[in-house]
C-alpha cells in the first residue's frame, strides 16, 4: 500500500519530579537536603532516511512519545533522561501543524534532521531549597509537563524528472530502461500503483527520475489515481511526458497528449508550464512513418510545445534512449535547483504572553492570573506545606501579594493561582 499522508500524535517526555530526600549519616542526627533533581525528558526528532519512499509504516503506528525523566533520587542523584524519540520519514516529507495546517519543517536534505519538540525539564531536587531559615526543605520541584500534538506528515517526493502519460504507453518500461528501477511492466493500465523513483547516470551526472502513474482523465478532480500522485510532480524540474505514437491501443496519440495536458493545468498551473520532453514511445511498432511526422507537426503549431525537444524511441527495445538521456541532462543544465519550502519559524508554544494580573472575584476570593505565575504554580506540590510556602514566598517576591493586600486580602481569604487555590494566612 503506498500512503503518503498520514496524520500522527507526538509528544516529548515529562521531565522528571525532583526528589525529596535527606542525609543519613551515623553521628550527623538531621543530615541536610539531598533530593537529586528530576532527569530530562526525550525529545522527538524527525530524521530523513535514505531508502524509504512511502507513509505506511505511520499508518499502524500514530503515536510516537518520547520517554518521560525519571524522577531525582537521593544522595543528590539526577534521575536518568528520558530517550529521544527518532521520527524516520523519507526524504521530501512536508510537516504541518494539524489545526492550522502550517509548515514546520520540510524535511528536504538527503539527512535532514529536525527537533521538533524538545523533552520537559526535570524538577529541583530539594537539595537546592535550604536556606539559613529552612535547612529542611522537604518539598522539590516537579519535572516539566510537555504536551502532545497532532501533526501532518505529507510525502512530497524531489525528484528532477517526472515521467508522466497515459496508462500503458511505456513509462515504467523506460524507467527500467534508463535506470536501475525494476517496476513492474504489464499490458494493461493501473500497473505501477504509486510512484517509482530511479536514479538516472550519465559520466559523473546523476539524478533522481519519478514515475508518475495513474493519470487518466479526471484525475486532477480524483479519478483514477492521478490526484495524489500529482502532488509528487510537484516537486520536479522536468516533465517527460511519454505518448505511445503507435496506437497500439487504437487510442489517439494526440488526444492522450492533450488528456495529460489538460490534468496538469487543472491541477496547477505552475505544473503546467513546466518544461517538457516530449517522448514518442513504441515506434518499432509504427508501420506508417506519416503517423510520426503528423505528430510532429501537430507540436510545431502549439504555442507551448512548438519549441519542446521530441524523441523517438522504443523503450523496449532501448533504441533511441541513449539520445534522450544525453537530452534529459542538457535540459536539466538549464534549469534552476529545487527549492525547499519555506515557512516561518514555527513555535508550538508561540503565544502572547499573558501579564500577571490580580483580581478580586468576591469577599473572599482572590484570583491571580498570567503566563509566569500559571507556570509556577504548575511546578509547586499544593500538598506540601513547604511547597506552598515556597510558592507564597515567590508571590510576595512578585509583588502580588501587595497588590491582592490593596484590593483588600486579608486573612483566611482564598486565593486562587493556575489551577489551584489555597488559604491565605497572615
Ligand atoms: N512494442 C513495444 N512495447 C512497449 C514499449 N514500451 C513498453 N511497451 C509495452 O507496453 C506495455 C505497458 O508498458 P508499461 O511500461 O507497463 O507502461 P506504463 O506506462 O508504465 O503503464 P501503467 O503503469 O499502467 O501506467 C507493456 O506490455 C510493455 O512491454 C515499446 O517501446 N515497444
Ligand atoms: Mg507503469
Amino acid at each position: 500500500m503506498f500512503v503518503d499522508k498520514v496524520k500522527i500524535n507526538v509528544k516529548a517526555g515529562n521531565g522528571g519530579d525532583g526528589a525529596v530526600s535527606f542525609r543519613r549519616e551515623k553521628y550527623v542526627p538531621n543530615g541536610g537536603p539531598n533530593g537529586g533533581d528530576g532527569g530530562k525528558g526525550g525529545d522527538v526528532i524527525l530524521e530523513v532516511k535514505g531508502n524509504l519512499n512511502n507513509l505506511v509504516d505511520f499508518r499502524y503506528n500514530q503515536k510516537y512519545f518520547a520517554e518521560n525523566g525519571h524522577n531525582g533520587e537521593t544522595q543528590n542523584k539526577t534521575g536518568k533522561c528520558g530517550k529521544d524519540l527518532i521520527i524516520y520519514v523519507p526524504q521530501g516529507t512536508l510537516v504541518r501543524e494539524s489545526e492550522t495546517n502550517k509548515i514546520i519543517v520540510d524535511m528536504f536534505e538527503p539527512n535532514a534532521r529536525f527537533v521538533l519538540l524538545k523533552g520537559g525539564n526535570g524538577g529541583n531536587g530539594n537539595q537546592h531549597y535550604a536556606t539559613s531559615r529552612n535547612q529542611t526543605p522537604r518539598f522539590s520541584q516537579p519535572g516539566e509537563k510537555t504536551d502532545a500534538h497532532e501533526i501532518i506528515l505529507e510525502l512530497k517526493t524531489i525528484a528532477d524528472v517526472g515521467l508522466v502519460g497515459f496508462p500503458n504507453v511505456g513509462k515504467s518500461t523506460l524507467l527500467s530502461a534508463i535506470t536501475e528501477a525494476k517496476p513492474k511492466i504489464a499490458n494493461y493500465h493501473f500497473t505501477t500503483l504509486s510512484p517509482n523513483l530511479g536514479v538516472l547516470k550519465m559520466y559523473d551526472k546523476s539524478c533522481v527520475v519519478a514515475d508518475i502513474p495513474g493519470l487518466i482523465e479526471g484525475a486532477s478532480e480524483g479519478l483514477g489515481l492521478g490526484h495524489q500522485f500529482l502532488r509528487h510532480v510537484e516537486r520536479t524540474r522536468l516533465l517527460v511526458h511519454v505518448v505511445d505514437i503507435s496506437g497500439s491501443e487504437s487510442r489517439e496519440p494526440k488526444q492522450d497528449f492533450e488528456i495529460i495536458n489538460n490534468e496538469l493545468a487543472n491541477y496547477s498551473k505552475v505544473l503546467f508550464s513546466r518544461p517538457q520532453i516530449i517522448v514518442l514511445n513504441k515506434v518499432d511498432l509504427v508501420e506508417d512513418r506519416a503517423i510520426i511526422d503528423e505528430f510532429k507537426s501537430y507540436l510545431k503549431k502549439s504555442n507551448q510545445f512548438r519549441n519542446a525537444p521530441v524523441y523517438e524511441i522504443s523503450a523496449s527495445q532501448h533504441k533511441g534512449v541513449d539520445e534522450l538521456v544525453r537530452g534529459i541532462f542538457n535540459q536539466l543544465d538549464k534549469l534552476p535547483v529545487i527549492e525547499k519550502e519555506t515557512s516561518e519559524i514555527f513555535d508550538f508554544d508561540k503565544k502572547v504572553e499573558q501579564p500577571t494580573e490580580c483580581k478580586r472575584l468576591d469577599e473572599h476570593t482572590f484570583l491571580v492570573s498570567g503566563d509566569k505565575l500559571n507556570l509556577l504554580a504548575s511546578r509547586i506540590d499544593i500538598y506540601d506545606e513547604q511547597s506552598l510556602a515556597y510558592l507564597q514566598k515567590r508571590l510576595r517576591e512578585e509583588g502580588v501579594m501587595t497588590a491582592l493586600r490593596k484590593l483588600g486580602l486579608s486573612n483566611g481569604d482564598t486565593i486562587i493561582v493556575g489551577e489551584f487555590e489555597f488559604d491565605y494566612m497572615e
